[in-house]
């Protein structure tokens, strides 16, 4: 047999581009597939989001991969092999993350610790439903390690007494209820707002949002089981927290209105599946909130409370985060108190592909991207135009027709239209969802402190060549 010279990790790590050479690893092989980029079946931006590491993870994804020849075929490209003294790292005591789970390669990091991350636009709307491996992660603490036998949810009842349940009992007390909804973080594309001036927050691209279906018991099944009424008057609140607390002891905690809690046609969820498998650590195991229609931030993972009360969660990403402000307010003029918390979102969409920058081949281009609106209002129409927002074509929606007030999912979309070698286009998409509502054409009147509700036009450039 040949004798293969070895590679650390690292070294495989340095040849991620055509120009520096693409390898990547399987088992202990280590594979130089520069030459293959252009024939692979998937296109070639897709293996690249692999390079500089393995393949296993993507291939997971991908079912073909998984097939005889495929491996036969990247045999032909084998250059060495994985040196077996590499010492994987030792953990960190004293780092508060060091319990976090491991994650997929192929996620946008936008700070590791706490981990926060999106798919790559380029697989974001490839599926329907999001594989759990890339489903966006919005973590503001370390994630929480929970013993699902010793697992108990508390739910405070109406009397005074309060309600203790187990993973067991939330699953066998009520009915499993199984809902299909896109989640999506207020900072979605967040980046494009910080380019009209700087805003404070993570800088998402336009994965933070993702789809998956969740299967759990019904909140409402849960409250009026704990005795709480169909109906309250006045105003009151349903107030989650979660089992992850920031260094002052103050978990992270949500509210949403009563009225929404119990609603059967709101749908909300107490999740313990997320498509099909239990949920991952990451989202929120062993039990999230699942508020369909709503900012993500109300979904609240690794739920341990749920009290109902006259008063919004008082947890800071209730009270002073999470709220829309003027773009004339700033730093120094802010005042929580005067905007409402956000719940349900603004109509939205964007472009997954072509990715801006890209040079295109002349001939047929297909457009594709995802849309969706907040409220459980279904988008109606996605209008597409190639030259800037002065004409325009409408594209093809894919999914599912839901029951009325409950497209609770994004729609995904596509347009194929005839391009030319040596013109410069610039795509440009918005929604528009079933009250009408629609996207502003820019984003600097919509510019705010905080960089949320970033929901203008989404416009990507490209030219198109030989
Ligand atoms: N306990 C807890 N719940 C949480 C958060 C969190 O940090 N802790 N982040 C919230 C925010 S801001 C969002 S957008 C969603 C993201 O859910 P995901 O990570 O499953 O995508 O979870 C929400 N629920
Ligand atoms: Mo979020």
């Amino acid at each position: 047999a040949p004798s293969y010279p070895e590679y650390t990790r690292e070294e495989v790590g340095r040849h991620r581009s055509p120009e520096e050479r693409v390898w990547v690893t399987h088992g202990t092989d280590v594979f130089d597939v520069t030459d293959f980029v252009e024939l692979h079946p998937g296109g070639p931006d897709k293996i690249l989001l692999a390079a500089g590491g393995a393949l296993e993870p993507f291939w997971a994804l991908y079912a073909v991969h998984g097939e005889p020849h495929v491996l036969e075929l990247l045999q032909q490209y084998k250059v060495g092999e994985l040196s077996p003294d590499e010492a994987p790292a030792a953990p960190d005591a004293q780092d508060p993350f060091a319990g976090d789970p491991p994650r997929h390669p192929g996620l946008r990091v936008n700070s590791q610790k706490p981990f926060n991350a999106e798919p790559p636009a380029e697989l974001l709307a490839e599926r329907f439903l999001t594989p759990n491996e890339l489903f966006f992660t919005r973590n503001h603490l370390p994630v929480p390690a929970v013993e699902p036998s010793s697992y108990r949810l508390r739910v405070d009842g109406p009397g005074g007494g309060t309600l203790s349940l187990s993973l067991a009992e939330l699953r066998s007390r009520f009915p499993k209820h199984e809902v299909t909804a896109t989640l999506q973080c207020a900072g979605n594309r967040r980046s494009e707002m910080s380019r009209v001036r700087p805003v404070k927050g993570l800088p998402w691209d336009i994965g933070a949002i993702s789809t998956a279906r969740w299967g759990g018991a019904r909140l409402r099944d849960v409250l009026l089981h704990a005795g709480f009424p169909e109906e309250l008057q006045g105003e009151w609140h349903v107030c989650f927290e979660g089992l992850d607390a920031d260094p002052g002891g103050a978990p992270y905690g949500a509210s949403i209105p009563y009225g929404r809690a119990l609603s059967p046609a709101a749908d909300v969820l107490l999740a313990y599946e997320m498509n099909g498998t239990e949920l991952p650590r990451d989202h929120g195991f062993p039990v999230r909130v699942v508020v369909p229609g709503v900012v993500g931030a109300r979904s609240v993972k690794w739920l341990r409370r749920v009290a109902v009360s006259p008063d919004e969660s008082p947890s800071h990403w209730q009270q002073n985060d999470f709220k829309g402000f003027s773009p004339c307010v700033d730093w120094d003029t802010v005042d929580y108190r005067t905007a409402p918390a956000i719940q349900e979102l603004p109509v939205q969409s964007a472009v997954t592909q072509p990715r801006p920058g890209a040079a295109v081949p002349p001939g047929e281009l297909t457009v594709k991207g995802y849309a969706w609106s907040g409220g459980g209002r279904e988008v109606v129409r996605v209008d597409v135009s190639l030259d800037g927002g002065r004409t325009w074509k409408v594209a093809r929606l894919m999914g599912d027709k839901a029951p009325p007030g409950r497209a609770w999912a994004w729609a995904l979309w596509e347009l194929t239209v005839p391009v030319e070698a040596g013109t410069e286009l610039e795509i440009v998409c918005k929604a528009v969802d079933s009250s009408y509502n629609v996207q502003p054409d820019s984003v600097a009147p919509i510019w705010n402190l905080r960089g949320v509700l970033s929901t203008a036009w989404h416009r990507v450039r490209v030219s198109v060549q030989d």
